[in-house]
């Protein structure tokens, strides 16, 4: 287990709340569709539901049918799709499942004690930018201070490439962080073998915590230049290999283009 500072949040109760950006807002029973013109220029459909008990206006999802119950950040398609067991849910085992989502994962989380979001970050862990920035802002200076904490393996590496470190959320939705290093695909030596090891380490510290639900973004897919092809082949086999005992395995992608390579590959790769 981590550290006692580890937050753990418990079960939250969920009002639905749907944005659009293009839409105005209108309750009905106790679904509302809101205007959300201020809402961070990531993908535009979202389903989102409000956490009354948060200082943060966390949002959280609207599936009651899914295990998912804090699923936010995706479209509303993909969500749709996935809760009903569409095109972006896929089985991985008897125990678990992968659902691909399109969103923020900075805004991602299931149950706020047994969740994590991991950050593709760099070698000395101290943020960066692509996700590593958002999730860092998300969570408030705290983060910085544990990931300062964190043993250095070498001058300035706390986590080496493949490698993962996990601590608190702090101010995120989600209970907890693993930071993993992805390869910079154009100088690593073996950037498949780097890229697998860092989803491979993420899965494994996970477990070692008792995390039941955790959410990847596209490691190496930005700054870092993994072609997403490439990236999404090694992804899903890692997990496909080493998911067991994790409940649910999300991806929540950024880009309509990384979302739809993804689910192609997963409909390749992970459909029986
Ligand atoms: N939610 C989900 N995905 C995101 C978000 C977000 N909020 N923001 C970006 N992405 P990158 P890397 C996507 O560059 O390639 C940092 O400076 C993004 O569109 O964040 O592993 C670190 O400090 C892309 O698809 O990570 C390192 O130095 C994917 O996340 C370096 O970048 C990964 O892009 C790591 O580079």
């Amino acid at each position: 287990m981590i550290g006692s500072s580890v937050v753990s949040r418990g079960s939250r109760g969920i009002r639905l709340l749907a944005f659009h950006p293009h839409l105005a807002a209108v309750t009905c029973s106790n679904t509302r569709l809101a205007l959300a013109s201020s809402y961070p220029k990531t993908p535009s459909h979202k389903i989102f539901s409000r956490n009354p008990s948060s200082s943060r206006n966390i949002l959280e999802p609207s599936f009651p049918s899914s295990p998912s119950r804090g699923v936010v950040g995706f479209s509303a398609m993909a969500s749709a799709t996935a809760t009903a067991g569409g095109d972006g849910q896929f089985k991985l085992s008897e125990t678990s499942v992968l659902k691909i989502n399109k969103g923020d994962i900075t805004q991602w989380f299931i149950d706020g004690s047994s969740d994590a979001i991991v950050n593709p970050a760099n070698q000395r862990m101290l943020g960066g930018g692509g996700a590593d920035g958002a999730i860092h802002r998300a969570a408030g200076p705290e983060l910085r201070e544990a990931c300062f904490k964190v043993r250095e393996v070498q001058p300035g590496v706390r986590c080496p490439t493949g490698e993962a470190r996990i601590n608190p959320g702090f101010k995120l939705p989600a209970s907890h962080v693993i930071h993993t290093v992805g390869p910079i695909y154009d100088s690593d030596k073996d950037p498949k073998g780097s890229l697998r090891n860092a989803y491979k380490n993420c899965l494994t510290v996970a477990k070692e915590n008792n995390i039941k639900y955790i959410a990847f973004p596209a490691i190496s897919c930005g700054v870092f230049g993994y072609p997403y092809g490439e990236a999404a082949a090694v992804a899903l086999s890692t997990i496909k290999e080493f998911a067991n005992d994790i409940t649910e395995v999300h991806f929540v992608l950024f880009s309509n283009d990384i979302y739809d390579i993804w689910v192609k590959k997963a409909k390749e790769l992970l459909q029986v």
